[in-house]
């Protein structure tokens, strides 16, 4: 087993893998930016490299440098986290170069998988269904034309270098065909780098789920069942639960086996993804393999028992997996919630600043993987994930209070979070009765306001108030919760600076 890993990541995922290296008695290495120098990441490793000042292309993803701080640290292995250089196959191929583990696939599946055309070849040739479309990319329009004529419309343009909807056009008739090529084309190119488009068949409002699956040197292949990622906000995930209220026990295991042949069929190696669409006559289509730890990994651990980086690290320091397909279940129900600095009621706005007070809920079958404390200031360089609530009960409606009752006891003073939204998303009929497509979010809360003041954030303000008292923050000595409204004549549009700025229709006042 590896003596010290270093960490090529920031925030919650970074502290997630510094967690299990120090619970695997292996020492874990922090790298970080100018800009991170007091992130939570930093403070708790054993040590930490600065990479360089805060732009990404400077630190996080400057391949040279991270390679620099393993031989100056002497670690052996390197974890990527999600994002930055996870899912690249040069950075992996520079690190066995090095003679450096990287933790994660082999660069030849990275390769492979980041293809989406080659991936739809493979899965084809393996027997895995693949959405009715194009194997190619093609040379002209008229072979575009061709296709989409004998798809039939609507279609969807579709980078081949891409994922996460970057490229992505969706055509309803064959006079915007040649518009949305170009388009797409050049977001693809100013996003990968590659301009190369081709069509699918579009699928109206489906779900999203994916099958996590493990996969060892050796070849031995598991899947640990499903995550339902439907609840998305511009290709964002919000929420994501496991098990899927979509899939029946036969379905389930049709997905799981399928996932496991994409990935043998891909050659991959350590943990990865292998998301469906689901349409609503519950056949299921491959998408992509994510090539990589996701972030919405928790849920999966908390039903089945398994530690994912656990395995991930123990995968790569080649031993094998001590897991086999009949001993995995599905215990309970898991959901998990994602806390951005982001403003709901404002575009979902970036909202980066100093956390000047900080209460994350605690308690049976709760659990934040957080990478934030009070006092902290969020920087506005990266991802704006601030930590991820999940919780596990023994049913779906059993979790969906408790999660709702953890959202009422996560409180996040001084930026705007994402939390009063997930409180409204998560108490939805709907994601209560599990109707969760992909139109979800779109179609019930286009233009989302928060909600008004009630005894919880009066009781919160308070609190607040009292401690602007005791820190001397702002003027008032004996503060009075006076509710306002929003953009009405006569009250206030914007809080005042200080803890109380994101408690909504709230001010500190005289009574009056
Ligand atoms: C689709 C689709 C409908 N039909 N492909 C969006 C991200 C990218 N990875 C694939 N995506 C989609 N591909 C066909 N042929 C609808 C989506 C899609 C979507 C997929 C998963 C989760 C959320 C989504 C939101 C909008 C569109």
């Amino acid at each position: 087993m590896f003596k010290k890993i270093l960490i090529a990541n920031r925030g919650e995922i970074a502290v997630r893998i510094i967690r299990a290296c120090r619970e695997m008695g292996i020492v874990p290495v922090a790298v970080f930016s100018a800009a991170d120098r007091r992130s939570p990441h930093v403070l708790l490793a054993d040590e930490a490299v600065c990479l360089g000042p805060a732009p990404a292309s400077e630190s996080y993803l400057h391949m040279d440098r991270i390679v620099q701080a393993v031989r100056q640290t002497g670690a052996e292995a390197v974890h990527p986290g999600y994002g930055f250089l996870s899912e690249n196959a040069a950075f992996a191929r520079r690190l066995e170069a090095e003679g450096i583990v990287f933790i994660g696939p082999r660069a030849e599946a990275l390769e492979l998988v980041g293809d989406k055309v080659r991936a739809r070849q493979t899965m084809e040739k393996a027997g895995i269904p693949i959405i009715p479309g194009m194997k190619t990319v093609p040379t002209d329009l008229a072979e575009y034309r061709a296709a989409a004529r004998s798809l039939g419309f609507p279609v969807i343009v579709k980078a081949s270098a891409g994922g996460g909807g970057k490229g992505m056009r969706i055509v309803l008739r064959e006079e915007g065909l040649e518009a949305a090529i170009e388009a797409g084309r050049r977001e693809a190119k100013s996003a990968f780098g590659d301009a190369s488009v081709y069509l699918e068949k579009y699928l109206d409002a489906p779900r999203h789920v994916e099958i996590q699956v493990l996969a060892d040197n050796a070849g031995h292949t598991v899947h640990l069942f499903e995550r339902e990622c439907s609840v998305q906000r511009r290709h964002q995930k919000i929420v994501e639960e496991t098990p899927s209220p979509a899939l029946d026990p036969a379905l389930r295991a049709r997905m799981g086996e399928t996932a496991v042949r994409a990935m043998r069929a891909a050659g991959y190696n350590n943990a990865g993804t292998v998301e469906f669409l689901l349409d609503k006559d519950r056949n299921f289509y491959f998408l992509e393999v994510n090539a990589r730890l996701q972030v919405e990994h928790p849920v999966t651990e908390l039903v089945t028992g398994v530690d994912l980086v656990r395995q991930q690290i123990r995968i790569a320091a080649g031993g094998t997996l001590g897991l086999a397909q009949a001993d995995l279940k599905q215990n309970g129900h898991a959901l998990e919630c994602r806390i951005y600095a982001e403003d709901p009621a404002n575009g979902f706005l970036p909202s980066p600043g100093k956390i000047l007070l900080l209460r994350e809920p605690k308690g049976p079958g709760v659990r934040v993987d957080s990478g934030i404390y009070g006092g902290w200031e969020v920087p506005i360089t990266y991802d704006p994930i601030l930590a991820k609530l999940i919780v596990w009960a023994e049913d779906r409606e059993a979790a969906c209070r408790r999660m709702a009752a953890a959202l009422d006891g996560f409180v996040v003073l001084g930026i705007r979070t994402t939390i009063d939204f997930l409180k409204d998303v998560v108490g939805h009929p709907d994601f209560r009765a599990g109707r969760t497509d992909t139109a979800f979010i779109p179609t019930r809360f286009e233009g989302w306001r928060s909600p008004e003041a009630d005894e919880e954030t009066a009781s919160i303000a308070a609190a607040a108030a009292a401690i602007e008292e005791m820190t001397g923050w702002g003027t008032a000595s004996s503060p009075v919760l006076v509710a306002t409204t929003r953009a009405t004549a006569g009250g206030r549009k914007e809080a005042p600076d200080g803890p109380w700025r994101t408690l909504g229709p709230w001010r500190i006042g005289s009574g009056t």
